[in-house]
């Protein structure tokens, strides 16, 4: 009778010890998923959303509208020596900031503009420091 009792703490145990095992791959398995999502994340730049809606235009004074925690349009393509005026129309103070500094507007608030002109050829990336969801694209074309 002590016997058979003692088999079966004995069983316990080792089930309680597989569970721990179990659990410990678990655990190391979450921690290592989360310290590589944080390494991954960590000093990136914004990720650039989907292309949606993009404009390609040929005027030389262009509006973006920065509204609803956005840029609209939020990819722009404009001629070589344009001005680009973002006008804040959110309830929100918002800015305007290259990812490599190229330029930076100041924390604006709604009824504010801003402008700038083009002359150099390139992709910029630019997004709100305030809101990192804010991500828009501005290309000058040659
Ligand atoms: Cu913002």
């Amino acid at each position: 009778m002590a016997k058979k009792r003692k088999a079966a703490r004995r069983k316990k145990s080792f089930l309680a010890s597989r569970t721990f095992l179990v659990a410990s791959v678990v655990v190391l398995g979450v921690i290592i998923a989360a310290a590589s999502f944080f390494a991954f994340t960590g000093d990136e730049k914004p990720k650039r959303p989907v292309r949606t809606k993009p404009v390609v235009t040929t005027e030389m004074q262009v509006d973006v509208i920065v509204d609803n925690l956005d840029y609209t349009p939020r990819d722009l393509t404009v001629p070589k020596g344009a001005t680009v005026t973002w006008k804040f129309q959110d309830d929100l103070p918002h800015n305007v900031t290259e990812d490599r500094g190229a330029f930076e507007s100041d924390t604006l608030q709604k009824g504010d503009e801003w402008s700038r002109v083009f002359d150099t050829p390139g992709t910029f990336y630019y997004y709100c420091t305030l809101h990192h969801i804010m991500l828009g694209t501005l290309v000058v074309a040659e």
